[in-house]
């Protein structure tokens, strides 16, 4: 059938529906405001829990833990390596001036004791460019002697045609693929080593 003229109740039909709809919209926002409401305040609280625990932690870590969980083996900046601590240089200094530079660190120019350590340092000096070692034959020519008055073993790892003393060369550095004797006077990288803090007892 047709729509006819409307009359005075489809008026007040429409306007309860128009009602109805802002009441409902109306609830709808009461609910989402409600709803930002308890987020708010629930994110407030567990802000506040999480502080509070994190606090307690920090409180426990202080005053309950062992010292030595707060030791570590090696300063900032240096690199441990099989119970040693090592440092790297920055810049250059001669020989001697490498050799006092570790001393006041409580440290020695590095003294290498294993075939790992060794491996370990050439691929380090390497990447940094040519560096000082603990090693020279400044109190009798040929004769190589470590800072802590041990005599060389090895000779496997100079690179070819080291050592040459060719510029009466008496000091000991690694170059790119082996060890080198070197002018002491020039300026190069160093390497200090120290044992590593005993943390565990
Ligand atoms: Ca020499
Ligand atoms: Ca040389």
């Amino acid at each position: 059938q047709g729509q006819g003229p409307a009359g005075p109740l489809d008026f007040l039909s429409s306007g309860r529906q128009d009602c109805h709809r802002s009441i409902t919209i109306l609830q709808l926002i009461s609910l989402v405001l409600l709803a930002a409401l308890l987020v708010a305040v629930l994110v407030k609280d567990l802000k506040a829990g999480l502080i509070h625990v994190h606090g307690d932690h920090c409180m426990f870590n202080l005053t309950h833990l062992p010292t030595d969980h707060l030791c570590r083996p090696c300063p900032w900046d240096w690199t441990l390596f099989q119970g040693n601590c090592y440092f790297f240089s920055t810049f250059q200094q001669n020989w001697k001036e490498s050799l006092i530079a570790c001393e006041e660190v409580g440290a020695q120019l590095v003294v290498i004791k294993s075939h790992e350590e060794q491996s370990f340092l050439q691929q380090t000096s390497k990447k940094i460019g040519y560096v000082w070692m603990g090693l020279s034959d400044m109190k009798q020519e040929g004769k190589w002697v470590w800072l802590d008055g041990s005599p060389l073993k090895w000779s496997q790892y100079w690179a070819p045609g080291e050592p040459n003393n060719v510029y009466d060369e008496d000091c000991a550095d690694f170059s790119d693929n082996g060890w080198n004797d070197n002018t002491c006077s020039l300026e190069k990288f160093w390497i200090c080593k120290k044992p590593a803090s005993p943390c565990s007892r």
